[in-house]
């Protein structure tokens, strides 16, 4: 407790501490404001986001993927945890009408400087063993549900065609993935697409995938949120450099790890 011999003293003291405490107050908003503004007079990336901002997402990812490890699985739940009805979010890439009769996926395999087109059925797909996830899916936009998945392990299937690596035997940095419309587009780095319960989905609670939910293959990645798992899956691609992304074009970070 601080001791006044006088009123006056006491007044003056308060009247010092609170203009101490309005300026300071001012003096942070004004930083606030400097920052802000300096942020604002950045250069934009080319997709339109500021690039100090673009760099400490980039950073955040550098961070998130030291300690990244395809040992650490997704909590798996069990058959009674399964949500009754499943939601079905993001409609890009599935509104043209799906011929069905035609549909191969298209893997392209960059080969010495040819591109090759390797059509797969689904009927290769589903011949793998096939591997049921059930998981909690998270949505960026702020829901999580548990769903049931299954289909054929990427992994397997990348090395059973013997793709995804290059002619020195090392692994591309990336998988692309499109819809056979080109409307929707998803980038993945290669150590979670090579994660055990990163899957090639054609089944929904032990059913045939529903047309809305990306019929007849869709990626299931538990390790990634929603946006990377792409429904209604026409083209495979491999690269070293990031493919397009669908939500990275508009904003969102690049690895939308979890
Ligand atoms: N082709 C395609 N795939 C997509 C999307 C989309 O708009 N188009 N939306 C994504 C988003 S944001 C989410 S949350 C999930 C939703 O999957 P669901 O409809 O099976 O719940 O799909 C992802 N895959
Ligand atoms: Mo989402």
């Amino acid at each position: 407790m601080k001791k006044f011999t006088s009123e006056a003293e006491q007044k003056k003291y308060v009247i010092r501490k609170t203009i101490i405490g309005l300026s300071s107050l001012v003096v942070f908003l004004a930083i606030c404001v400097l920052i802000f503004k300096w942020i604002n007079n950045q250069p934009n990336t080319a997709q339109g986001q500021k690039e100090t901002l673009r760099k400490i997402l980039n950073a955040n990812e550098n961070v998130n993927n030291f300690f990244y490890s395809n040992n650490n699985t997704a909590p798996i739940y069990s058959k009674d945890d399964v949500a009754k009805e499943t939601r079905v979010n993001g409609f890009y890439g599935l509104k043209s009408k799906l011929d069905t009769s035609e549909y191969f996926i298209k893997v392209i395999t960059p080969s010495s400087n040819t591109y090759d087109t390797l059509l797969i059925s689904i009927d290769e797909i589903k011949a793998f063993k096939k591997q049921d996830v059930i998981y909690n899916f998270k949505c960026v936009e702020g829901w999580s549900q548990i769903n049931w998945w299954g289909g054929t392990r990427l992994s397997e299937f990348l090395e059973k065609y013997h793709l995804g690596k290059k002619a020195n035997g090392s692994w591309y940095n990336y998988v692309g993935f499109i819809t056979p419309d080109n409307q929707y587009y998803v980038g993945i780095d290669m150590k979670s697409a090579l994660h055990p319960q990163t899957i090639l989905c054609y089944e929904l609670k032990g059913q045939l995938l529903p047309m809305v939910q990306g019929y007849p293959l869709r990626l299931i990645i538990p390790v990634k949120y929603g946006i990377k798992n792409i429904k209604r899956i026409g083209t495979i691609f491999f690269s070293d450099t990031r493919p397009k992304d669908y939500w990275y074009e508009r904003g969102y970070d690049y690895d939308a790890a979890l």
